[in-house]
């Protein structure tokens, strides 16, 4: 063995792993061909065999070794964003985001809280599109942001630590929907779509009058998370996307005609996309051309038809999904209920600005590819996966020989349709919304799964499906139930992310926490303390496995106790945990971290509190007790 094939990186190592079983495969056959003559046929079985077993092999992946992808993953109407490993298809961790989490205290701690901001009295939440900021169109490793269709926020997700830091309820606008970030020159802006249609200033006066309805398409500051400006236009919107250029957001909109059924919503054969053009609205912004509402004072420009600042472009039928191809080319509108996806250059854009061509000029291809296309991902090889909702496939197919057939020349854009199981909404490809798509690895989010598991009563999993794309044919490799909802998800090369393995004592999570000790002249590295104020007690508790550095301590019947812990392990893996029984409240303290939660003292007598985090060989004697005094 050469010193170089000796160096085990996990490539190579997955390489070998796949030689070592095709060539055993190869010899097992061959034994075979000494007693029966082979045919063609069996030929062609062999090599099919063959190459199904390679990509099964590929996505398997041995106790220990890592994955070469982290997946972000919406979890849809349970509010949180889920970490996967691929291709193993590992759940790795859960950040809870939207919703409450009773492992990790999120949304009970004081540091959730204030990070959770004027909604954190909402407990419950619905996420769709994780994205990844970006450096010129590639993942640059520090951000995912998230929407929450229930109630219309933005928040952040810091990678260093994925724990969500950040978040913001939009004003003006009902249920935020498509999110996505600018790719380039950097991710200044996320942008994201208000959904429902509604009056800006939704006091009832005007209700039922439904001329009165608009939607905001909204542009958020990606380090500040302050909305910067927000953009009015005519019909709903749904999806969006951004350019690689760093000029044209497009949004779809699915309800053009405004219907307030759902017969109303189908009706009209084209709805449209809408073409933000960012330095427009930005000079617009710059000029005061706005106007704000509901007494904030976030920026609504005008963008409805006839705007300088957008273009309509007349697609069919309730368009969803809008994806550029990762070459900045296009921009994609997947049809809903027409079998086709429309392809708008992007190139033309600035004709059609300059009111030189007309919106459907920009349309150069639109490709039928089957029933119910949602959304299309990319290879990087000029290929596009399209999933198809109602006839539960996903259609490869090449963009550039959609336009050629588009043009009259006599080509099959269509490369193959692979069933997923069953009705697909979202699908992605490794990396396959940067300038890095891969094309190795497609993830289909199945919406149905029915036969695929074991039953577990009324209620299904959903169905998050493998597929191998590196070759010429797509190989399904995996099911992955998953509880609900995973609407999008993005891969991303291990090689972008770099997550700690510590907290470090000056993390801006915990930075008030420590400013408030300050006051009280705690030093939470070292000081075990109680503090009264009024009818207010903070304890502050030091915490090394497996002990808490504090053994009792005595408050009065009715007070309001905030527990303030830090750990002071400086272990990787060590959390600990604090949990006072029978009082609804415990959360998570990872090493060299701060965290506090607070609750009433309302029963008298003694209550026992515990480390809830399982940390050392005395765990269980890990706890200590609160006196209550009546
Ligand atoms: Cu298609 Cu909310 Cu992106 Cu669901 S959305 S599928
Ligand atoms: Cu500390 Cu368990």
């Amino acid at each position: 063995m050469s010193e170089k094939s000796s160096e085990l990186t996990p490539e190579n190592e997955l390489e070998n792993a796949d030689r070592r079983k095709f060539f055993g495969k190869s010899a097992a056959l061959g034994v075979a061909v000494a007693a029966v003559p082979m045919t063609a046929t069996m030929f062609a079985t062999m090599a099919k065999a063959q190459a199904s077993e390679i990509s099964e092999n590929k996505a398997f992946v041995h106790p220990g070794d890592l994955d070469e992808y982290y997946g972000f993953w919406s979890g849809g109407q349970s509010g949180e964003v889920r970490i996967m490993g691929l291709p193993s298809m590992r759940e790795l961790m859960r950040i809870p985001v939207f919703n409450t989490d009773s492992a990790t205290g999120w949304g009970f701690t004081e540091e959730s809280k204030r990070i959770k901001g004027e909604s954190a009295g909402i407990m419950m939440g619905d996420s769709h599109h994780p994205h990844m900021s970006m450096t010129d169109g590639r993942y640059n490793g520090k951000y995912i942001f998230i929407n929450d269709k229930a109630n219309s926020r933005v928040a952040r997700i810091r990678c260093d630590v994925m724990k969500c830091d950040k978040m913001l309820t939009v004003p003006n606008v009902q249920a935020i929907h498509g999110l996505r970030v600018q790719k380039v020159p950097y991710t200044k802006y996320v942008i994201c779509n208000g959904e429902f249609e509604a009056p800006i200033v939704n006091d009832g006066s005007t209700m039922r009058d439904v001329s009165t309805y608009t939607s905001l398409f909204n542009v958020i500051d990606a380090e500040k998370m302050e909305v910067v400006f927000q953009v009015r236009v005519d019909g709903n919107l749904d999806n969006t996307d951004a350019d690689y250029d760093g000029k044209y957001f497009a949004s779809t909109c699915y309800n053009s005609e405004m219907g307030m059924t759902l017969g109303e919503m189908i009706a009209p054969e084209r709805d449209h996309v809408v073409v933000f053009s960012l330095a427009r609205c930005e000079a617009a912004l710059k000029a005061g051309k706005f106007k704000t509402y509901n007494g904030n004072d976030v920026p609504v420009l005008d963008g409805r038809k006839g705007s300088k600042l957008t273009r309509y472009i007349p697609v069919p039928k309730s368009p969803h999904g809008l994806n550029t191809s990762p070459d900045g080319k296009y921009f994609m509108a997947a049809g809903k209920l027409s079998p086709t996806v429309s392809i708008i250059a992007i190139d033309k854009l600035d004709d059609l600005f300059a009111d030189k061509i007309k919106p459907r000029d920009t349309v150069i291809a639109e490709p039928e590819l089957g029933l119910g296309p949602l959304h299309t991902a990319f290879d990087g090889r000029g290929n596009a996966y399209t999933t198809l909702f109602l006839d539960s496939q996903i259609a490869k197919w090449n963009v550039q020989d959609a336009i050629d057939a588009h043009n009259g020349k006599k080509v099959n854009y269509l490369r193959q349709k692979l069933d997923v199981h069953y009705q697909p909404g979202h699908n992605h490809t490794s990396q396959g919304e940067t300038r890095d798509a891969d094309g190795k690895w497609l993830i289909s989010l199945c919406k149905f799964s029915k036969d695929r598991f074991l039953p577990v009563g009324p209620l299904h999993p959903e169905n998050d499906q493998l597929i191998d794309i590196s070759g010429d044919e797509m190989k399904l490799v995996h099911d992955g139930p998953a509880f609900a909802e995973p609407h999008d998800c993005i891969i991303v090369h291990r090689s972008k992310v770099k997550p700690n393995k510590l907290w470090t004592r000056d993390d801006p999570i915990f930075a008030e926490t420590l400013a408030i000790a300050k006051k009280d002249g705690v030093n939470t590295m070292a000081d075990n303390k109680v503090i009264r104020d009024g009818k207010k007690v903070r304890v502050y508790m030091t915490s090394v496995a497996p002990m808490f550095g504090t053994a009792d301590f005595t408050v009065k019947l009715g007070d309001e106790v905030t527990v303030i812990i830090t750990n002071l392990d400086m272990i990787e893996d060590v959390t600990h945990g604090f949990c006072m029984t029978n009082h609804g409240v415990q959360m998570e303290i990872g090493p060299q971290a701060t965290a506090s939660i607070t609750f009433t003292a309302n029963k008298p007598g003694v209550h026992w509190y515990y480390c809830n985090w399982f940390c050392h060989a005395l765990h269980m004697e890990m706890r200590g007790r609160m006196f209550v005094e009546a």
